[in-house]
């Protein structure tokens, strides 16, 4: 069975990163997603990605807001592809999660999106296309999420375009 790992800092991160989850769902792509903390829970944070991995976990995407060591801790004990997502709040508003998640060490990558919900959706599209190079099926449904995506931006431009 193989699946993509979700882990979330905190329960405050779930409602933003429910559209990640919803959004592999959509495609008919495996999840779990759990709550553990770099700082408030290593010891589980560890023990959950050597067991994840042997359940199965293709792709790990941690989500983390402030100090957000969690994608990093994460890159450090797995050499399965990471994700990480920013989230947004405490005082900063995201800008100190987002360079703790993107600045890694050489040789420690983090694959880092975009801060809240975009990232969140982003997070799960990325971890699609990286599984679409071993599935064909999964590859054709992102082709045709993009040919619909492209239709849109026609008819939401022919409701209101103006062309000389
Ligand atoms: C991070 O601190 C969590 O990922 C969350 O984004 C942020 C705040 O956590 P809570 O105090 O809301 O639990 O570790």
């Amino acid at each position: 069975m193989k699946f993509v790992s979700i882990i979330i800092g905190s329960k405050s991160d779930y409602e933003v990163m429910s559209e990640c989850a919803k959004t592999l769902e959509k495609f008919g792509v495996l999840h779990e997603l759990i709550i553990s903390s770099a700082h408030r829970s290593p010891e589980r944070t560890k023990d959950y990605i050597v067991s994840a991995e042997k359940k199965g976990a293709k792709i790990f995407v941690a989500a983390a807001g402030m100090a957000a060591h969690l994608a990093g801790a994460v890159a450090a004990t797995t050499t399965k592809p990471v994700i990480g997502v920013p989230m947004k709040g405490g005082a900063m508003d995201g800008m100190d999660a987002m360079l703790s998640t993107v600045q890694m060490p050489s040789g420690m990558p983090v694959a880092t999106v975009a801060l809240g919900k975009a990232g969140a959706v982003n997070a799960a599209y990325l971890a699609m296309q990286i599984l679409a190079l071993e599935d064909k099926d999964l590859e054709a449904k992102l082709l045709e999420d993009r040919i619909l995506k492209s239709k849109k931006v026609e008819s939401d431009s022919k409701d209101i375009e103006v062309l000389l």
